[in-house]
């Protein structure tokens, strides 16, 4: 409707865009357009440039498997072939991991699970490049640094089920682990609460002369949040040692990352503004992920600031078992996605190092097909979270504060009578 006031009458109508993802249920995906350079292409700057020297990076792709899987470029870490197994070995079996916990889910023996399918690499590869003892504040769907930092999957699937075995005591949404020793910060719910922990975990780091460096975590649509930018800005005012990874899989459940400003500019180019080092990693590609974490790395414990890198990859799967991702996106988006899938890359790069083979191959799946389920089997033997019941429900009320608040002892008391009723007998 044109505005009634004659002086505005001849102006245009102002209108707003509301972005759209280019495919919906039934369309046929054509990701021709974007942009995938070849890989070894993108310079690698020295890890003590000006941060300036990265600009360029932030909308190139540092890429170094090509498409016969061979290692290309500058960016290349020439890692020995036992760590690439290793990675490689990592990577499967927290797609293992997923798999049989989603079943899991799908059996009712927990409420909910989140995978990370396809995303496999950065988690692992990241974890392979940052110190044993430098930590992280991951989201929920880098559950590969535990995998890869040596965490027991038994103890994560007792978390999963909320059992007597879970360090968390089911005080935390299965999936949203916490371990200190393991250098990985409990998962926050909130999104991008894990930005301004991390800097802020690595502006006491260097307080305290410490050399430990920190390593946030978030997806393409929580960077929408102001969390992400209050962090921003403290990591370049004090040239944090922090690396802030930002995993632009596509999607934040239904929403496309256009909603979070994908339309308009990289992720990683948010780091110009902010005057920080900025690097765009295909993220399908563990090499490429490894290279860019060690160069960040590298650089924070170097004092020369933090860095913002974008990892652009694709959620295979739904958000989580809550999700029907086939109510928004076409079904075949995962599979027309170019950058292709970071097992078969990184499979495929041994293999053409003659360091691998198709019955290795074989013989490692079903290694980890009976890891995972031992694990399962010994976590389920603990117990399944619909049989966690009311036996130790006044536990709720522990380790919160040094001495228990009036009101909570009451509530504790009249859930122990609930739960007497219930259980018919004293609990524990
Ligand atoms: C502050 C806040 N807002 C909204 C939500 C609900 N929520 C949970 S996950 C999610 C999507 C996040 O997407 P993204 O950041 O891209 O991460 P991804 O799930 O793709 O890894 C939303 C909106 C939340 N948990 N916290
Ligand atoms: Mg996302």
């Amino acid at each position: 409707m044109a505005d009634p006031d004659p002086i505005r009458a001849n102006r245009p109508v102002l209108a707003l865009h509301v972005p759209e993802p280019p495919y919906r249920p039934g369309d046929a995906p054509d990701f021709s357009t974007i942009a995938v350079p070849p890989a070894g292409a993108a310079p690698r700057p020295d890890p003590a440039c000006e941060a300036r020297e990265t600009f360029p990076l932030v909308t190139a792709l540092v890429r170094v498997l090509d498409e016969a899987g061979k290692a290309v470029g500058p960016w290349d870490p020439r890692l020995d072939p036992d760590t690439l197994r290793t990675m490689l070995k990592d990577m499967k079996t927290v797609r293992v991991f997923d798999d049989r916990m989603y079943r899991a889910q799908r059996q009712g023996k927990t409420s909910f699970y989140m995978k990370c399918t396809g995303e496999e690499a950065i988690a692992v590869a990241a974890a392979f490049a940052t110190d044993r003892d430098d930590i992280h504040f991951p989201t929920y769907r880098q559950q590969g640094l535990l995998v890869s930092r040596g965490y027991p999957l038994a103890t994560m699937m007792n978390q999963i089920y909320s059992n007597a075995g879970d360090p968390l005591k089911g005080r935390q949404l299965p999936i949203m682990y916490s371990d200190k020793a393991h250098g990985f910060f409990s998962i926050s719910g909130n999104l991008a609460t894990q930005y301004p922990q991390a800097v802020g975990w690595a502006m006491a780091s260097a307080i305290k002369g410490d050399s430990r460096i920190a390593m946030g975590w978030i997806g393409d649509g929580a960077t929408a949040e102001g969390d992400f930018h209050c962090a921003m800005t403290f990591a370049t005012v004090y040239q944090a040692p922090v690396i802030l990874a930002v995993v632009n899989n596509q999607w934040a459940i239904s929403s496309f990352s256009g909603i979070a400003g994908a339309e308009q500019a990289t992720f990683a180019s948010r780091a110009v503004g902010y005057g920080m080092a900025g690097l765009r990693v295909d993220g399908n590609d563990a090499l490429a992920v490894y290279a860019a974490v060690r160069w960040a790395a590298e650089r924070a414990r170097g004092n020369k600031g933090p860095t913002l890198v974008e990892f652009f990859t694709y959620r295979a799967e739904g958000h989580s078992t809550s999700d029907d991702p086939s109510g928004y996106r076409p079904r075949d988006e995962a599979t027309a996605w170019p950058l292709g899938d970071p097992i078969a890359r990184l499979k495929a790069h041994l293999v053409g190092l003659g360091e691998w083979d198709e019955a290795r191959d074989a013989a490692l799946d079903a290694e980890i097909d009976a890891t995972v389920r031992a694990a399962q089997k010994e976590s389920e033997k603990v117990g399944i979270l619909p049989n966690q019941g009311f036996d130790n429900i006044a536990s709720m009320f522990d380790d919160v504060y040094a001495e228990t608040p009036w009101h909570l002892a009451e509530q504790r008391e009249l859930s122990l009578d609930e739960a007497r009723e219930y259980l018919g007998h004293e609990p524990k």
